[in-house]
């Protein structure tokens, strides 16, 4: 069956985005998105994107596929692409698209805004500390995870973990661009302490405003960049007393402004999303 698709990419995280609001499941099996993940047979993304009809007073659900099949229960790059995607198709349907909308994910309700200046700001929702949120076995369920060691590839590691609806453990090291991250990234999303699987953060504190990341992402492997795992990476360094507040992440792919606001204690995450193409999947 021929399915019109549209590509969108948020610092090079890239996903295949599908006008699903005509039913409330995704109109691709999960073994189809990793065909049509795939960058040599198929159309190469980093995961699917569904825009599904709302759900409990909200404007639209987003459901993804990673490239391996997986579900996420959050993207933040996604999530922004998905912004401008339902901005496009409300633009060519009522010619004024609105400039903020009420998604329904598996984590709960996000909320992206388009600004003026073409950006996307996110509000992400509060991030989640306890173990047994993350989900991980490295301390007891109530506790939380901040500085603990984790054994990896013969090293130990001091890790701290964060789930923005997804989990995340993030690593400081001194310099991003040493790390292994195709041999130990793997070894970090399947350890035992991690019964959902893992996205690995590598972060370096350039200065208390500007931290440099890498990641590993569950599911997909090395991506150019990690909404989540940008915002994951903010509360990590606050909770390590290593940042302000609001920093500037600069990944692979170019940076994104994150802030973990004192006032409601969300994330709140700035960036671009971008169209590139768009075709029908055969
Ligand atoms: O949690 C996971 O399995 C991730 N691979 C989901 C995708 C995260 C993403 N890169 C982001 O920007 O948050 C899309």
């Amino acid at each position: 069956m021929a399915i019109a698709f549209t590509k969108y990419h948020g610092l090079g995280n890239d996903f295949i985005l599908v006008d699903n609001r005509q039913q409330a499941e995704p109109c691709i099996t999960p073994e189809q998105a990793v065909d049509w993940c795939d960058r040599h047979f198929g159309i190469g993304a980093d995961g699917v994107i569904f825009a599904l009809p709302g759900q409990d007073g909200t404007d639209y659900t987003m459901r993804i596929f990673n490239s391996d099949g997986s579900e996420p229960e959050m993207c933040g790059n996604g999530i922004r692409c998905l912004a401008r995607f339902i901005a496009d198709l409300e633009a060519a349907e009522t010619g004024s698209p609105r400039p903020v909308y009420k998604i329904h994910t598996l984590a709960g309700l996000i909320t992206p805004r388009l600004e003026a200046d073409g950006q996307i700001t996110v509000d992400m929702g509060l991030p989640r500390l306890l173990a047994g949120e993350i989900p991980t076995t490295l301390a007891a369920p109530e506790e939380k995870v901040v500085n603990l060691p984790l054994e990896v590839a013969g090293q130990t590691w001091q890790v701290t973990c964060v789930s923005m609806g997804n989990p995340h453990c993030i690593t400081f090291v001194e310099d991003v661009a040493t790390i292994p991250l195709a041999a130990i990234g793997p070894q970090f999303e399947h350890h035992p302490a991690f019964p959902k699987r893992i996205n690995a953060e590598f972060i370096q504190v350039v200065r208390p405003d500007y931290l440099k990341m890498r990641v590993w992402e569950r599911g997909a492997g090395i991506t150019l960049a990690c909404g989540t795992g940008a915002c994951a990476s903010l509360v990590a360094t606050v909770l390590n007393s290593k940042s302000d507040r609001r920093a500037t992440v600069e990944l692979p792919g170019g940076p994104l402004l994150i802030e973990w606001s004192e006032a409601d204690q969300h994330l709140y995450m700035t960036g671009p999303a971008q169209k590139v193409f768009s075709g029908t999947a055969l």
